[in-house]
């Protein structure tokens, strides 16, 4: 694995470079690199500070000046975590048809739009069993949510279900499957190096 390249401001970028991610440590920002590493697929990564942030030339690449973004090599901006993993698996060429990138997007939108609101919003204390329930009999007979191999649906679930464990204690023990899932996450040291920070 490569490890991710360092910069330093909101560049201006040529056709055939790395896509930048600009972020911070502790922050979404490590679950777009743990994924960048699983994939293989080079970036930039760029720290930012309050004042980059609320600069205009960050709000083209992010309007609402959160973190992460990314600006690809022809200066799209792209922002949401969750849109900038399915940009980076289908820049690797992890999501070869339409159909691929629908089921990956869904897994991607439900931790981001779903499972997370919902953690967040009950400290952990909402009912598991509807979000983790039907994860679990999935993963009965999987290794990974979509099969055999790591994705982009399994990075953006499992970082999810890691930020509950480490926020609100959220206890998964129910779900002995995705208990596994977990044992397996937590023994890649993409995931070490980045979500776990390192
Ligand atoms: N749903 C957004 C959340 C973005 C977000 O709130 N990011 C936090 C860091 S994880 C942030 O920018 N915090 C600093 C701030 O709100 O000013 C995403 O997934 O990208």
């Amino acid at each position: 694995m490569k490890p991710n390249r360092r910069g330093s401001a909101v560049s201006v970028r040529a056709a055939g470079d790395p896509p930048s991610i600009y972020g911070s440590p502790g922050s979404r920002t490590q679950i777009v690199e743990w994924l960048a590493l699983e994939l293989g697929q080079d970036i930039k990564s760029v720290n930012l500070n309050r004042a980059i942030m609320s600069s205009p030339e960050y709000r083209d690449v992010h309007p609402f000046g959160k973190i992460p973004a990314c600006k690809a090599a022809d200066g799209t901006g792209i922002f949401e975590s969750g849109a900038i993993m399915l940009y980076l698996a289908d820049l690797a060429g992890s999501l070869p048809t339409p159909e691929a990138r629908g089921e990956a997007a869904a897994w991607v939108i439900w931790a981001n739009a779903t499972m997370w609101p919902a953690l967040e919003a009950s400290r952990g204390k909402c009912n598991l069993e509807n979000l983790f329930g039907p994860v679990d009999a999935i993963l009965a007979d999987k290794a990974w949510l979509l099969g055999s191999e790591l994705s982009v649906a399994d990075v953006a679930v499992a970082s999810y279900i890691k930020y509950g464990q480490l926020f609100f204690r959220m206890d998964i023990k129910a779900f002995p499957n995705v208990v596994r899932y977990m044992e397996q996450v937590e023994q890649r040291e993409a995931f070490q190096s980045t979500v776990m920070g390192g």
